[in-house]
């Protein structure tokens, strides 16, 4: 790769991030290692590899040459001393958290998160006696009183899935290493091009690369950037024993899909803030959650952290069956969960991405009410995505 100090623009990087220029017949794409391991050349090495003495290829379920290309180029664009590949968004988050906490230690979450995240934490406390806690990450008076000495992580979403609630991340940052615990950001919906949560005193960043990173919604794959320390020990321990690793291919298509992420981006947060206006004035939707908003009360910091609002958008319509209807009515828009490709997709996170957390955590700690429906803006005309859900507003009686 070129040297990339001397380049600054954000799309400049991430388009060049991924040069390889040592391929020997000079192609311009990254060639794709399908390989499960590599032949030694000798005894000593293959030992001196395994020792850590010697750096080299030794299996893929440790380091391929095409995921290393995107570990390398996701820690460029993060801001981060270093990259690790992972098979999905959750194996990126299982393989940190694991890598940070034991038995008796403490999580402290945002008031908010995937539904999945929290399914793996209550599994860590229910298996392992891992504690965790929610808090509304609106008040940092709520956050350091929620900290307690046993706090080795707190767990920030931001906007939050599927509340689109922001968290202040330096703040958060400060407190939690006043605290002596690291904080970990979950960046999936915004990505590094919208938002750089180690410049905001994040120690590691987590991203599901199914979503805007890939971009298609052709794949499955996880991210986390931070530390070299850190990711050294997680390739070699927690990632390399669980084995969550991304395939090649994955890579591969992922490479393919940053080169663009810029321009999609931009596209996307272009057309959620039309969708937002249109949502905002329609008299059956009764709420509009969305960074992007003009009156939106945490203007100062969504300009200060983030460089956009992003293309997810929360709504609710007057009834939970009326939301149904709207659900079952769009044509344009699909009916699915995941999010951040090209297609506009719709959901129901009370009864989808969000429905393995408990009723009662769901609607009062996380504010998720039973009608909310989340849309991930895509890259069609935005009067088509409109037309569609006005056509599909008007099914609700
Ligand atoms: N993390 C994805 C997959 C849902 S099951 C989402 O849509 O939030």
């Amino acid at each position: 790769a070129r040297e990339f100090q001397e380049i600054q623009g954000f799309e400049t990087k991430s388009i060049h991030t991924a040069d390889p220029r040592s391929e020997v017949f000079g192609s311009l794409t990254v060639p794709l290692y399908m390989t499960s391991t590599y032949v030694f050349p000798n005894a000593e090495t293959g030992g001196a590899r395994f020792a850590g003495e010697e750096p080299g290829m030794i299996y893929s379920r440790i380091a391929n040459p095409t995921v290393e290309v995107l570990e390398k180029a996701m820690a460029e664009l993060e801001g981060a001393e270093a990259g690790l590949a992972f098979g999905s968004g959750m194996g990126a988050i299982s393989a940190v958290l694991i890598a940070m906490i034991k038995s008796g230690d403490h999580i402290l979450c945002s008031d908010g998160l995937y539904g999945c995240t929290y399914g793996l934490l209550t599994m860590l406390k229910e298996k392992f006696g891992v504690q965790f806690d929610l808090v509304d990450m609106a008040d940092m008076e709520r956050v350091r009183a929620a900290m307690r000495p046993e706090t080795k992580v707190v767990y920030v979403e931001t906007p939050i899935n599927p509340t689109l609630k922001v968290v202040d991340l330096q703040a958060v940052a400060d407190i939690a290493h006043a605290g002596g615990a690291q904080l970990v950001v979950d960046n999936t919906f915004m990505t590094p091009y919208l938002q750089q949560p180690l410049q905001h005193g994040a120690d590691v960043v987590v991203h599901s690369a199914t979503k805007y990173l890939g971009g298609h919604g052709d794949l499955i794959a996880g991210v986390a950037v931070g530390r070299k320390a850190f990711l050294d020990e997680l390739r070699f321990s927690t990632l390399k024993d669980i084995g969550a690793v991304m395939a090649p291919m994955e890579a591969w298509l992922i490479l393919r899909g940053i080169k663009t992420l810029s321009l999609r981006m931009e596209r996307h947060c272009e057309n959620a803030k039309k969708v937002a206006e249109f949502l905002h004035q329609h008299p059956k939707v009764t709420n509009v959650y969305f960074p992007g908003d003009e009156n939106h009360p945490q203007k100062d910091l969504i300009a200060r952290q983030m460089r956009g609002s992003g293309g997810m958008i929360a709504f609710e319509v007057e009834t939970l069956e009326g939301g149904r209807t709207l659900m079952n009515s769009v044509r344009l828009a699909q009916l699915a969960v995941s999010l951040g490709e090209a297609t506009t997709l719709i959901q129901h996170p009370a009864s989808m991405t969000h429905a393995v957390v408990p009723a009662d955590v769901r609607r009062d700690e996380m504010g998720i009410a039973d009608g909310l429906v989340r849309l991930s803006v895509g890259l069609e005309h935005p009067q088509d995505i409109i037309a569609d859900l006005e056509q599909a507003l008007a099914k609700i009686s």
